[in-house]
């Protein structure tokens, strides 16, 4: 057995501590500029985080406690992340469209140490969290206020980052389940910041020594591709980010003349077609256009090329495993190729297999399975259901079915897992149905993904009534409303007779697909 090396002499795996080490030398320069005009410095990141970061020791957490943060997207809220990381304690981001329910579960399941909240919101989620038995309940308000600030404004602004392991959880993101429970993404310091580094390569992210990149931060805060594909990029490399409170078309468009980068998911780039000021000399300045979350029609990788001049980069990733592949960014490695996402990432090894679980051959179509460096600890508390999604030998089965060519590269064609993904939000048709299972006067009900033009896919909701109940469609999507993110609600419902069903019983959601992809809301 190898004798271990004693912690000291082990360099610091904390993610935050690789991040500090990427910013620039000149520490009054502009880290953050905000769509409202307010200017953060590289110092006002790093000691607004080490002030929050002494209030979390302050409150001596467990190793390994849960920080639950739901609020707007803000320069403070990015601060509370890094604290989170530099206090070595678990970060554990939630989509701002989640209402009392949908908060209740993830709250009962991750049992945060801390819920920060918006004030607004606090009457109702600090009664959850108190409920679940959470000691501490913070606001933070995307106007600078709010209870955390104030008891964090008290701190000392120097903090040692704390020491972690590689292994150590850095933070939880819940994706939604087949079976319509929700599971926590355990990723770790070390699938982070290797994920990081290596996208910091192959995307070329430029120092400020040369020249630097100015990336245009246009996504939510709570999911993979904005809250560590884009934060830890612009941080690794000591590049500015242009900080948008939300995505608005004419406003990214204005900040393309003095940006170099710019992420989206596929319903960003449609939108941004939609605006006649999109030409090239209005991206002059960028360098790269990168695009992920969801797939992306060849249409609007073409209409980008001949609108700009840009070959989007389209690249692929989970909440379970950070990114895993992407077309090149260096033409020297080879074409960007619209309609697929590129070669693995370097350390990552993608293969394809057949329902029996052998690779296919020759290009074939199949599961795709992956190892690697970014691929996460487990579903927070279900070792079981972790183990049913890892073979043998130690791949994740993503769900997702594609093929890969005799260049290496990536076709994603479809999915093996019941899920919509709508504007880069997953909407699991499970959970949408379980819902309209319980209203009343339903018997039974289906939800199927079809294309739309803005979104890529939507959802739709098909509705059988119990014998003798009568059901309003229009009533069904209300329901659906008060309770569920907005995201998750169907943009259609129709109540119908009976669903197809195969000779088991199962109802053929393909059929279903196929009969709505045209349909008009009843
Ligand atoms: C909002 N709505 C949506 C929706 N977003 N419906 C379906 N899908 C979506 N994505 C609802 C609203 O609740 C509203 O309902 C109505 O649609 C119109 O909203 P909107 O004003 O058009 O929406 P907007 O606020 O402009 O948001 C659209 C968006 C946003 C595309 C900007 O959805 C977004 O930021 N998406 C990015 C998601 C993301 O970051 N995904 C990364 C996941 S990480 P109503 O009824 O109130 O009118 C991942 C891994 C990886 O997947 O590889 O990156
Ligand atoms: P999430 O659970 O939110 O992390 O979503 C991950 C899923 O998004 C993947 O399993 C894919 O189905 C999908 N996805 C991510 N990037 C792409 C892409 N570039 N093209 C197609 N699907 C993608």
């Amino acid at each position: 057995m190898r004798t271990p090396l004693p912690t000291a002499a082990l360099p610091n795996a904390n993610l935050y501590a690789a991040l500090r080490a990427g910013f620039p030398p000149d520490l009054q320069a502009v880290a953050v500029e905000t769509d409202s005009g307010l200017r953060y410095s590289w110092q006002d990141l790093d000691e607004a985080s080490a002030m929050l970061a002494n209030l979390l020791d302050s409150l001596h957490l467990p190793a390994g406690a849960r920080i639950a943060v739901q609020v707007e997207k803000s320069v403070e809220a990015l601060a509370l992340y890094l604290a989170t990381l530099r206090a070595g304690l678990v970060y554990l981001p939630l989509n701002t469209a989640y209402q009392s329910a949908e908060m209740g579960y993830f709250i009962a399941d991750a049992q945060p140490a801390v819920v920060v909240c918006s004030g607004r919101n606090f009457g109702w989620v600090g009664k959850l969290a108190f409920n679940a038995g959470t000691a501490w309940v913070f606001t933070l308000n995307d106007d600078r206020t709010g209870s955390l600030l104030e008891r964090a404004s008290g701190m000392a602004r120097q903090h040692t980052v704390a020491a972690s392991a590689p292994d150590d959880l850095a933070a939880i993101i819940y994706t939604s389940g087949t079976t319509g429970r929700s599971k926590g993404a355990m990723l770790s310091h070390g699938n982070l910041l290797s994920n990081a580094q290596v996208l910091q390569k192959a995307w070329g992210w430029r120092a400020p020594a040369e020249g630097g990149d100015v990336l245009i931060h246009a996504l939510p805060i709570f999911h993979v591709h904005g809250l560590f594909v884009a934060i830890h990029g612009a941080l690794l490399s000591g590049s500015k980010m242009v900080w948008l409170s939300r995505f608005e078309p004419k406003t990214a468009l204005r900040h393309f003349a003095q940006a170099t980068v710019f992420m989206g998911v596929p319903t960003l780039y449609v939108r941004l077609l939609g605006e006649p000021g999109l030409t090239a000399n209005a991206v002059r300045s960028m360098r790269l256009f990168i695009s992920g979350s969801a797939p992306m029609l060849l249409e609007t990788f073409t209409d980008w090329q001949a609108r700009t001049g840009h070959a989007i980069l389209e690249r692929y990733g989970m909440s379970e495993t950070v990114m895993l592949t992407s077309n090149p960014y260096f033409a020297e490695q080879g074409e960007r190729r619209g309609g697929t996402v590129g070669p693995a990432l370097p350390g990552v090894q993608l293969r394809v297999v057949d329902d029996a679980g052998q690779p296919v051959a020759g290009g074939a179509v199949g599961g795709i399975q992956v190892k690697g460096p970014g691929v996460f600890q487990g579903y927070w508390n279900m070792p079981e259901k972790t183990a049913e999604e890892f073979t043998a030998d130690g791949f994740f089965k993503t769900g997702d079915v594609g093929r890969v060519d005799a260049q290496g590269y990536v076709t994603i064609v479809g999915r093996s897992k019941d899920l919509i993904i709508s504007g880069g939000y997953n909407v699991y048709p499970a959970e949408i149905e379980g819902y309209i299972n319980a209203l009343p006067g339903v018997a039974e009900s289906a939800v199927v993904g079809v294309p739309d033009a803005d979104f890529g896919e939507v959802g739709v909701a098909v509705v059988i009534a119990k014998p003798g109940a009568s059901l309003d469609a229009a009533a069904i999507l209300a329901s659906l409303k008060a309770t569920l993110a907005g995201f998750k609600v169907p943009k259609r419902c129709h109540v119908v007779a009976e669903l197809p069903r195969n000779a088991m019983g199962k109802v053929q959601k393909n059929l279903l697909r196929a009969q709505y992809a045209q349909a008009t809301q009843l």
